[in-house]
């Protein structure tokens, strides 16, 4: 068998190869361990140089990674702008603040050629070729057009919405004209299957989406919460609850994570539920993300704001409802937080996956597990029907279901979370490739 060609925005640096962290780095983890792999992508450095450069290569296992450096220019006009500026909100549904621009299309399309240019010298005639993620749509038409024969393969981590949504977008014939050049496209769920292939058919182009939930590594990640619920930060957080539940959020700052909908919803919470003031400490851990897009900045101001008038609001001199940290927070401490959380939190407006709602029932343990609080808007949604499902536009309904959580006894907490479980088990990131990777390669070859 040839090699597994990974290519994805941004390669892992050497200190994240063996303990990464997000969905799509551990997934790819598990896909490139044990098998002769090369893992193509931007370095996350910035050059000044002219283009004559070529790819870095470093071997680590069985892995070569092979990086390259952007300027200034196509960081700001490709990444900021064209992905996280516009594709980002447009793929979650919030055409209401996309900023088009000719010139940042035209990068991304400049740099998706670069990224072609620089992986075909690397490449050979048996790899099978897996590219990641919404920077990269028009790759794999690039490489077609550079001759590459190799069966390629595309993954989406984030949702698609259907083509009344999608043709906002000016240049939308044209990247899904493009995206067909891949052989089979993986998408979270089957309304974003459903949602792609409606796309397809709406511009006379062939079906190609499938959907493939993605999932983590529970037993790694429940052996790391296990280990550090003696660490000394989660010792510390036990200690200063002085016996209070704790409810946990951990998302990056971004405004589809639903941060200040669920601020909302706990406030309605401790006015509409008084009898348990002072019972509970909601954590909210956003390390920031994007400070670089404007709407990025505006929640980081808005959440502040939200945290601060809730405190002063509803606390008192020996108790703050909210404790809300914008830094980062190593990932082994966050699975003891996990460890020891009462009630998750998991309300984004619109989710690929969300891998903390699976994080946090990996982390759970079976004789006294917490309670799930979970978005119906979440990809992970559908598989998680054990959880307490919350639209997260209703922060009414945030708030009856923390009352429901806190509240819970444990035979039914551990009923839930046992279903939830096996699930989280079951599908894991190792399966996620597996399944991924086999139907790629009995896929039939496109023209
Ligand atoms: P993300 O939008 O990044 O991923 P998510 O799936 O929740 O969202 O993954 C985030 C990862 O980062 C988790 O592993 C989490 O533990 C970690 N993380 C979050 N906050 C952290 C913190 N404060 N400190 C340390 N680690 C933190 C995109 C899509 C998702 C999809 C994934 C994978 O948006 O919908 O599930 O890709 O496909």
């Amino acid at each position: 068998m040839g090699r597994l060609v990974v290519v994805s925005n941004r390669v892992p640096a050497p200190r994240e190869r063996s303990q990464p962290a997000g969905g799509l780095a551990v997934g790819v983890r598990d896909a490139v361990r044990g098998t002769e792999s090369l893992w193509f992508g931007w370095s996350g450095r910035h050059t000044t140089q002219s283009r004559e450069q070529t790819a870095k290569l470093d071997t680590h296992e069985s892995c070569t990674y092979a990086t390259i450096d952007l300027t200034r220019s196509e960081y700001e006009h490709f990444y900021e702008k064209f992905s996280n500026g516009l594709l980002w909100p447009l793929c979650h549904y919030r055409i209401g603040i996309i900023d088009y621009k000719r010139i940042d299309y035209q990068v991304y399309r400049e740099v998706n050629a670069l990224f072609a240019d620089q992986l075909v010298p690397l490449l050979r005639e048996d790899d099978t070729l897996w590219v990641h993620d919404y920077h990269l749509f028009p790759l794999g038409a690039k490489l077609r057009r550079r001759g590459i024969k190799a069966k390629i393969g595309f993954f989406l981590h984030i949702p698609f919405p259907p083509w009344s949504v999608t043709r906002v977008l000016p240049c939308a014939e044209e990247m899904l004209r493009e995206m067909a050049a891949y052989d089979l496209i993986g998408v979270q769920t089957e309304e974003d299957a459903r949602n792609m292939n409606g796309c397809f058919e709406a511009n006379n182009l062939p079906n190609r989406a499938v959907h493939f939930p993605i999932g983590i590594d529970p037993v790694e990640f429940n052996e790391q919460a296990e280990q550090n619920v003696m660490a000394e930060e989660v010792q510390r957080l036990q200690a200063s609850l002085r016996g209070r539940k704790l409810i946990l959020g951990v998302d990056r700052l971004d405004y589809s994570k639903g941060i200040p909908e669920r601020i909302h919803g706990y406030e309605t919470f401790l006015n509409r539920y008084p009898e348990h003031k002072g019972e509970t400490v909601l954590l909210q851990i956003t390390p920031v993300s994007r400070a670089g897009v404007a709407s990025y900045r505006a929640l980081r101001r808005e959440l502040d704001e939200m945290a601060g008038h809730i405190n002063a609001m509803h606390g008192n001199f020996d108790w703050s409802p909210i404790r809300y940290l914008t830094q980062s927070v190593p990932r082994e401490v966050l699975a003891g937080f996990h460890r020891i959380a009462d009630v998750a939190l998991v309300t984004p407006l619109r989710d690929g996956m969300n891998l903390v709602a699976k994080e946090f029932v990996a982390a759970q343990s079976a004789d006294d597990p917490g309670a799930l609080i979970l978005s119906s808007l979440a990809g992970a949604a559908p598989e998680m029907e054990q959880a307490l499902m919350v639209n997260p536009y209703d922060h009414e309904g945030i708030a009856d279901a923390i009352h429901a959580g806190i509240t819970m006894s444990l035979e039914e907490r551990q009923r839930r979370w046992q279903a939830l479980h096996y699930d989280v088990t079951q599908n894991t990131a190792a399966n996620w490739a597996d399944r991924f990777l086999e139907m790629l390669r009995e896929t039939e070859r496109q023209e």
